[in-house]
């Protein structure tokens, strides 16, 4: 599973962490990733402008612009390397912290922004929670909101695929609260013994809202949980663009040649709050988040890129200038776009709209409620 050459602290893969970047910047062995500069450039620019719009996004919420919103800095390596190594046509079922997913599957930022403010350009109408990322034309799964419910999906849509003979794999993505779930336990037995081509990817960022990962479970580490289930368990460096990309690409080239799926583990950090609904200095230490902030994933990609004389001081500042425009252009767009009709809330439930359902919608547009509309 591991690239040959690669240092691990174990020979367990389940127990070691793949590091292929250092905090520093420096590579930790001369392994191919095999990525051209220019993907790592791409991947690079995305894990920027994930954080760019997480940092607005919790703005916006605390001025009263945008509803409740999930934040995703110091997660941007485990989500963008996972999808850099997938192919366009998998599938991934995501969770609501994962707008870096989003962004390198290359959904629209109007489509992205227009979700967010559950406008009625939305395509779900606003019917959805705002980090809620399904979109059918970008292969991306939607979401419920209780943990860990879009595993058995995930599971079921991989062997749907294959029966139907497509060479696609589908990635589950969760938490490391997710893994104390039911859920996570049918998912992965159910993937174990059909050898599901999915990739179970938890992103392991310490806590569960305020529930330490040592709250959460009594094993060493999660990826070891994958051998009870009869498939490898690979635990990463979720802070390294490198290590999350080589793991999963390894992961997806077995899952589509049949043999099956296997869990990965990206150790990484959560830098915000869990929310906009909670404030992190009641369960975390400053020194914590201190520490963790020398791991940053963007700074380490950008020092190793500056090391290789691929990225520039000048070149970062014309990034964050040009990027930013774009976001606050695109959210200006989408904040102008009304909110949907309320009669909407009755469309698309059925082929046609039933006598109390009518009733109900009637009365929502009669003048007794027209003020609330
Ligand atoms: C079944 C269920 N229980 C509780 C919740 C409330 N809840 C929302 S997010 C969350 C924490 C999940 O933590 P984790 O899986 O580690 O993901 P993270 O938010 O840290 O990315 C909880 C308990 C829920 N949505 N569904
Ligand atoms: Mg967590």
């Amino acid at each position: 599973m591991m690239p040959k050459d690669s240092p691990l602290e174990s020979d367990d893969s389940s127990l070691g962490l793949l590091q292929v970047l250092r905090p520093d910047g420096v590579l930790t062995t001369e392994v191919k990733t095999g990525l051209s500069t220019t993907e790592v450039l791409s991947a690079y620019k995305n894990m920027v402008l994930t954080r760019i719009l997480d940092e607005k996004l919790v703005a916006l919420q605390r001025q009263g612009r945008m509803g409740t919103y999930v934040s995703c800095s110091g997660q941007e390596a485990s989500q963008i390397g996972t999808v850099l190594a997938l192919n366009k046509d998998d599938w991934v079922f995501p969770m609501y912290r994962d707008v870096g997913m989003v962004v390198q599957k290359g959904v629209p930022f109007d489509s992205l922004m227009n979700r967010l403010f559950g406008n009625s350009e939305d395509e779900s109408l606003g019917r959805d929670l705002p980090n809620a990322f399904g979109w059918k034309k970008y292969q991306l799964f939607t979401l419920a909101a209780p943990i860990a419910s879009h595993l058995q999906p995930a599971v079921g849509f991989g062997m749907a695929a294959r029966s139907r003979g497509d060479r696609i794999v589908t990635v589950a993505s969760f938490g490391d609260g997710a893994t104390s779930s039911g859920e996570f336990h049918v998912s992965m037995n159910f993937a174990g013994v059909y050898k599901a081509p999915t990739i179970f990817v938890c992103e392991n960022n310490q806590y569960a809202i305020s529930v330490p990962v040592s709250r959460q479970t009594a094993s060493e580490t999660i990826a070891l949980k994958a051998k009870a289930y009869g498939f490898e368990g690979v635990r990463v460096d979720g802070n390294d663009l490198f290590a999350v990309y080589l793991a999963t690409r390894e992961a997806a080239e077995k899952a589509r040649n049949g043999g099956g799926p296997t869990l990965i583990e990206c150790v990484t950090y959560r830098l915000g709050a869990h929310s906009t609904s909670d404030d992190w200095k009641k369960y975390r230490s400053t020194d914590e988040v201190e520490e963790w902030k020398k791991k940053d994933p963007l700074i380490r990609l950008r020092l190793y890129l500056e090391k290789s004389s691929l990225w520039s001081e000048a070149q970062e500042r014309d990034l964050r200038k040009q990027q930013e425009s774009q976001i606050n252009q695109a959210i200006s767009k989408a904040e102008k776009i009304p909110l949907p009709k309320i009669e909407t809330m009755f469309a698309d439930v059925s082929s046609k709209i039933s006598d109390n359902l009518k009733e109900e919608m009637d009365e929502l547009l009669s003048e007794k409620w027209a003020k609330i509309t």
